[in-house]
């Protein structure tokens, strides 16, 4: 980790450890967390469990973890829900071999004990973190390889905090760039000519294609906690967009930055917290799920996790931001494009709904009752001869698909309906992504979070013209890991598989699939740790999914 980062999280635990010397004593029946145990167990909280329960636990995909639910339950039976994991996703931290005992007693014992609070982020502080590595004008004009950088697949090598670029073409490692911590996900920027990565450090890391090796040519820390970011996708009557921005969305603090999409340069700051779109409750922890560019207009879609809300950003004119808010519902996740990209929909996954957004008449189109915590990633989109145009989501809790119509002009019956569902085999639900290509025959989801090590080895296709379950792709059980997350290539005539194994080279490997379904190449080098999130360029610029 850079000095930096070391600093400002030195400074993050220095707050936590005054604001925990300031709260009032604990309940008697819990042990004291001594300064050591209150630092390391801090880190732990925020890596393994702020991502679905929150930094302040008023929970989200997860449930609430405030006091008056954790000290009744007490450290024995927290010891156990943490240890053995839920049947509604939550993973087994103890069966899997992620914490050890000692760790899961000391999480236990945390969360019987007020939150500390976390550090507000500031653009002084921001701007205090950027660093353009390689300026703009030094950068190349044209691309200075040969390779066919649209079919560059960007992995996210999770646990080692970098991203390996791969030529799809010929499958060698192009380069491999070192970026923020556990990175979440990669998106490129309009023409794909860069990446832009984003850590759950909040570090977003710029990577330009055409250098010979691709380079990171800038970066800077936007917030403490995030998960998304985008690029500015539109050029049309309004102006030339492409390039132009990128946003990111803030878990801790709540908010979003408008940076310069070619050097990262900290534009404009908004808060979200807000008042949630039901109750009216005040949520000062009101996170910004998935972000989505429009093609057609110089909009951002924003998702606001706690309060439900959708923002329509209008970054046409940055100084003077127009933000439609619609009232959708909680707790929204992520979300992708129906085929004609005027429709977006989102999973609200603690309500088992998906909320459909009408991005042209900027309202609501439909709250659609789905399975048990939908969770799509951006979904699929296929065409099917009865409902035609469908979009696809699976569940956390369930193990069925969800087929949604998407046409409201000549499938009108169907629009906005779960019109079909699929089934993959065994009881438990645990799939977190969706995806297709329309040139493939499939769909494949995958089900990282299931608790059987037999169910999260595979994953699940289906036949995009029946529906159905055809078979499971099984990882070879030579690696140790769990499928996660699938792309296409380019062509839509190669399936891409991660397996999420731990940091030992046996145990992760890219899996890469042909249209029949063969496993024709694996790719298991020693830089290949912790594959998570894999991006193919051209798939991501143009949202094919
Ligand atoms: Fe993700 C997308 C949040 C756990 C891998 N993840 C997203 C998005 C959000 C999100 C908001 C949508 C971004 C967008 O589209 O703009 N993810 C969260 C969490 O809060 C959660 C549940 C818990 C956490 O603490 O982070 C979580 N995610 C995971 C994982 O455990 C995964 C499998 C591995 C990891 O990195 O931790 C993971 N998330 C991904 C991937 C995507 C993603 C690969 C992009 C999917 C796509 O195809 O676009």
């Amino acid at each position: 980790m850079k000095s930096k980062t070391w600093l400002l999280l030195a400074f993050w635990l220095a707050c936590l450890t005054v604001t925990w010397a300031q709260t009032p004593g604990p309940p008697a029946a819990v042990p004291d967390l001594t300064p050591d145990e209150q630092q390391k167990v801090s880190h732990m909280y925020f890596d393994r469990c702020a991502g679905c329960h929150g930094v302040l636990r008023k929970g989200a995909t997860g449930p609430p973890l405030t006091l008056d639910k954790t000290v009744p339950y007490g450290t024995q039976v927290l010891k156990k829900f943490i240890s053995d994991g839920t049947e509604g996703g939550m993973p087994g931290f103890g069966k899997e071999g992620t914490l050890s005992e000692g760790e899961i007693d000391l999480l236990a014992r945390f969360l019987q004990k007020e939150p500390p609070a976390p550090p507000e982020m500031t653009m002084e502080k921001m701007k205090a973190s950027w660093k353009v590595t390689v300026p703009p004008e030094k950068r190349p004009k044209e691309p200075m390889h040969k390779r066919n950088w649209q079919n560059f697949m960007g992995v996210v090598l999770r646990d080692v905090g970098k991203v390996a670029i791969i030529d799809g073409d010929t499958k060698e490692l192009v380069n491999i760039i070192p970026t923020g911590y556990a990175v979440h996900i990669l998106r490129p920027s309009a023409t794909g000519r860069y990446f832009y990565s984003i850590g759950r450090d909040g570090k977003i890391t710029l990577i330009d294609l055409w250098m010979n090796p691709p380079q990171m040519v800038a970066e800077v820390k936007a917030c403490y906690d995030a998960r998304s970011v985008e690029s500015s996708k539109y050029k049309g009557k309004l102006g030339n967009f492409l390039d132009k921005y990128i946003i990111v969305g803030g878990y801790w603090p709540p908010m979003l930055a408008i940076l310069d999409g070619q050097t990262l340069e900290p534009m404009r700051l908004m808060s979200t917290s807000g008042y949630t779109c039901d109750t009216g409750d005040y949520v000062r922890e009101a996170r910004v799920a998935s972000i989505v560019a429009s093609h057609h207009d110089p909009m951002w879609v924003v998702n606001v996790k706690e309060t439900g809300h959708i923002w329509l950003v209008d970054y046409a004119d940055i100084k003077n931001l127009k933000i439609s808010v619609i009232d959708a519902e909680r707790f929204l996740h992520d979300g992708g494009w129906e085929s004609t990209k005027r429709y977006f929909l989102v999973a609200a996954n603690m309500r088992n709904k998906v909320a459909v957004v009408d991005t042209v008449l900027k309202k609501l189109v439909a709250l659609v009752e789905v399975g048990n915590k939908p969770h799509p990633g951006r979904g699929a989109n296929l065409v099917h001869e009865k409902y035609g145009p469908l979009w696809c989501t699976g569940h956390l809790g369930d193990n069925t698909l969800a087929f949604i119509g998407t046409d409201p002009v000549k499938h009108k019956q169907y629009a906005w309906k779960m019109v079909a569902t699929a089934q993959m085999p065994g009881d438990a639900g645990g799939n977190l992504f969706v995806k297709t290509h329309p040139k493939s025959r499939w769909l494949i989801a995958d089900r990282p979070l299931a608790p059987d090590p037999a169910m999260y080895d595979k994953v699940y296709v289906f036949d995009k013209k029946t529906l159905q379950f055809v078979k499971a792709l099984q990882v070879p059980a030579k690696y140790k890991g769990k499928a996660v997350h699938v792309e296409y290539n380019k062509d839509g005539n190669e399936i891409w598989v991660a397996v999420w194994g731990n940091t030992t080279k046996a145990s992760t490997a890219m899996l890469i699939y042909d249209e029949n379904l063969n496993l024709v190449k694996e790719l298991n080098a020693d830089w290949m740790v912790t594959p998570t999130g894999h991006f193919n360029v051209y798939n991501s610029v143009h949202d094919i999914y």
